[in-house]
């Protein structure tokens, strides 16, 4: 059986762990070992038990285990590369790396660094924790994988068609770089503000709200037009944007963004991830990003308290 590890047993992670489980093996590497009896709710609302091999960075370097099929980062987005250079040196320079984290920040980064294959994902489908052993799949997402290059495109299908198989909606693409950044727009758009403000997304649309969202998007969209990055489903420029945003906005009403719950665990946000390649795209184009660095600054300030 081909090896799976997952490094990085946040939601996403174990959500798939438990779907990969069933059909190769698989181990769930975290900073800490996690129960191996681990429950998943289905959408549907049944109960999984599963036990599942979970073992910390240490204990699985010190074990020298064979070499994996993919490693699956899952980790945060500014933890990545951390997670990943505490096991590198038990794998085959050719393993191929599959990167969840939002954002564009280790993505490229990975990329450059890691001599094999690298490929991203983004997903829509929706997880949260209920503790150490249990994950509840909330809401039925779609799942693209791509390599920034383009060089890997056999790669990504033959992972798409397992994820598939698993339950999860995956499809290879040509154009992952650009998925990534139509993510992280609606990410930069929403998440900062709801963090800021402990909100949940449907609040964005009321009128304490709204103006701030659209300066928002003027912003991302005139940085995003100079990165050649196009909204999704024909959409253009900054309405296309704001379209979309409003979109997820109401899709995710009831949501509390990823970026508020970190606040309200007190964990470092990933604006580093989000609104940090803004910035620095912005600043490489001479474009003002006033209110996307006052987003920074004010999130910024809010990490110094944790
Ligand atoms: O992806 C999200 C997040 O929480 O990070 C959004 C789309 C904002 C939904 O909450």
């Amino acid at each position: 059986m081909t090896t799976h590890w997952i490094l990085g047993p946040g939601a996403i992670g174990r959500l798939l762990a438990h779907s990969l489980a069933p059909f190769v093996d698989v181990a769930v590497v975290g900073r800490r070992a996690l129960p191996a009896r681990q429950v998943l709710t289905t959408l549907e609302g049944e109960v999984h038990v599963r036990y599942l091999n979970s073992l910390t960075a240490e204990k699985l370097v010190a074990d020298t285990p064979e070499p994996p099929a993919f490693v699956h980062i899952t980790t945060k987005a500014m933890a990545a590369e951390a997670a990943l250079a505490c096991i590198a040196s038990v794998l085959p320079p050719s393993t191929p790396l599959v990167l969840w984290q939002n954002g564009f920040y280790s993505q490229p980064r990975i990329t450059t660094a890691w001599p094999g294959p690298v490929l991203c994902a983004t997903t829509t489908q929706g997880a949260y924790l209920t503790g150490d052993d249990g994950v509840v799949h909330a809401g039925r997402g779609l799942t693209f994988v791509g390599d920034l290059d383009n060089q890997h495109a056999g790669l990504a299908e033959s992972l798409a068609a397992l994820l598939s198989e698993t339950g999860f909606t995956a499809t290879a693409v040509g154009d992952i770089r650009s998925r990534l950044w139509q993510k992280l727009a609606v990410n930069a758009a929403i998440n900062p503000l709801v963090a800021l403000h402990s909100v949940r997304n449907g609040e964005l649309r009321g009128d304490a709200y709204s103006g701030r969202v659209v300066v928002v998007v003027k912003e991302v969209a005139a940085i995003l037009a100079k990165e050649g990055v196009v909204p999704p489903n024909g959409g253009e420029g900054e309405t296309g944007w704001l379209a979309l945003v409003w979109q997820v906005v109401e899709n995710t009403a009831n949501n509390k963004a990823s970026m508020l719950q970190d606040v309200e665990a007190k964990r470092l946000t990933e604006r580093g991830a989000i609104l940090g390649p803004l910035i620095e795209r912005a600043e490489r184009h001479g474009l003002g990003c006033e209110v996307l660095k006052g987003l920074d600054q004010e999130l910024a300030q809010v990490e110094v308290g944790f």
